[in-house]
């Protein structure tokens, strides 16, 4: 019978039905584990002096999971340095934030080869191998090195940046090069796979025999889009539980007279919040009237806090909030409530149907799950707004949304404005086709779609020699 093997950077499967804690993505993949009966890979979460490859095997919610714990030179180099510092600004557009050092690239390539070693004589013959994200690239070459033939998919959850970004990388070409030892590579959006076809056709004089298949390197590959979503029918079941529902009455409370508007993010500089906060400011600048109207909450955790970039982001974003606050806020209202906890899902869902407003305004992003979940969790006779980057990948599907340029403070204004005043009857047009997409397009269907795709290719390649 065919196993189907998930490979991520992190592990975390629900413990159980009722789980609220873990995200949706760790949730679609647990469910697709559970019905191939395959197995979780990745790292433990845990460092230890010397690696040693020691598997940790777990059944947790009926997946199993197999972990290996990893050395601190690996975090740093690997984890915090080449994925962190390294590929995520770099594929986000900011170069300038890129660092590059040759230990990333050395740590990047050990700790594939290590997750190889580890993995490799776990794989039986007929298993489906599915590699997720940037800090796995080099893992099917390090596996076909081992023997692997299995068909092998990778899925990248963020942009393939343009050509004349991706080529400040160094060693671009031969990261692309071990992209071809997968047999199916998954984006987010077409823009993303065409930027990778358009490379591998510059850079290395790739052909296109067919449609969605690419030659290079001596090796075809199969690219295809594979835009994530959201579990949608979860969503709904979500909003009727007690937590949610507690959740959103108490944000209404808060609200009374006023309308809510909603940012929910990691806190990272990919996701715009800084430019967020100046549209928001430039907002009640320029509308005074409607001012007192109006609460802006900004849910933002605190992430990979150990890497210099964020920890700037933070300070910049603590002083803005308490910039504006101190210029507008009166006896009895603060127009900014900027938060750095976390929520269970139950209770994001609450604080999303309380809000008038959805506003999520990346400066890129492979997709946006928040956006989806906003709109999931609407009430159908009375929906609120999305507002939406057009540089994230979910804008391709969500075309109506009120789209804007996250980099203009003017845009975001003017689009507040317009969804303030959004008569009922558009409102509820608008979010039907949203909501129609994003319940169409769900998790389910972005999984099953890429497993068949990924179980379609032909059988077994030839192995490499080590
Ligand atoms: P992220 O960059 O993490 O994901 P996103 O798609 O928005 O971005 O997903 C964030 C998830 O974290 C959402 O499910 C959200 O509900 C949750 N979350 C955010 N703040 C939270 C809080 N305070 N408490 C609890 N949960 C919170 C990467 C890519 C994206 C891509 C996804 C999936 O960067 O572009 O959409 O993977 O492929």
């Amino acid at each position: 019978m065919t196993r189907l093997i998930v490979v991520s950077n992190r592990v975390n499967p629900p413990s159980g039905e009722g789980d609220e804690s873990v995200g949706g993505l760790a949730m679609a993949l647990a469910a697709a584990l559970r019905e191939y009966s395959g197995l979780w890979f990745g790292w433990s979460g845990r460092t230890t002096p010397e690696f040693t490859g020691q598997l940790n095997i777990e059944k947790v919610g009926g997946v199993t999971a197999a972990t290996v714990d990893l050395e601190e030179a690996d975090l740093d180099e690997y984890y915090n340095g080449y994925a962190n510092k390294t590929l995520w600004p770099l594929f986000h557009y900011r170069n300038d934030l890129a660092l590059f050092d040759r230990s990333y690239g050395e740590g990047y390539r050990r700790v594939n080869a290590r997750f190889a070693d580890t993995l490799a004589p776990l794989i039986e013959p007929d298993d489906l191998i599915w590699i997720h994200d940037y800090h796995l690239i080099p893992l099917a070459r390090e596996l076909r090195k081992r023997g692997i033939k299995n068909r092998i998919g990778f899925f990248l959850h963020i942009p393939w940046p343009a050509h004349q970004v991706f080529i400040n990388l160094p060693r671009h070409r031969e990261l692309v090069e071990s992209m071809f030892d997968y047999d199916l590579l998954g984006f987010q959006t077409a823009d993303f796979q065409h930027a990778f076809e358009e490379y591998v056709v510059a850079e290395a004089s790739g052909v296109q025999p067919g449609p969605g298949r690419l030659k290079a390197f001596g090796q075809t590959v199969q690219t295809g889009a594979f835009p994530i979503g959201i579990d949608a029918e979860d969503f709904a079941r979500l909003l009727k539980n007690a937590k949610a529902r507690r959740m959103r009455d108490l944000m209404t409370a808060c609200t009374v007279f006023r309308h809510l508007i909603v940012g929910v993010d990691r806190l990272d500089y990919s996701k715009g919040l800084e430019e967020r906060f100046l549209g928001f400011e430039r907002f009640l600048t320029e509308n005074p009237d409607m001012r007192r109207e109006v609460l802006m909450l900004q849910i933002a955790p605190v992430s990979r806090e150990s890497v210099e970039a964020y920890q700037q982001i933070r300070e910049r974003l603590d002083s803005l909030s308490g910039r504006i606050n101190g210029a507008f806020a009166d006896v009895d209202w603060a127009p900014v409530r900027y938060v750095n906890k976390n929520y269970r899902r139950d209770e994001l869902a609450g604080i999303y149907g309380a809000a008038r407003v959805g506003l999520v305004t990346p400066l890129r992003d492979g997709m946006n799950l928040v956006a989806k979940e906003y709109v999931a969790s609407q009430n159908p006779d009375d929906p609120g707004v999305l507002i939406l980057s057009r540089f994230a990948g979910a804008a391709r599907q969500m075309k109506d949304a009120l789209l804007i340029n996250p980099n203009s403070a003017e845009e975001v204004a003017d689009a507040l404005r317009r969804a303030l005043a959004m008569d009922k009857a558009e409102r509820v047009r608008r979010w039907t086709t949203l909501f129609d997409t994003v319940q169409r397009e769900d998790v389910t269907a972005w999984r099953d779609a890429f497993v068949q795709a990924l179980a379609g290719v032909r059988q077994a390649r030839p192995a490499l020699a080590s």
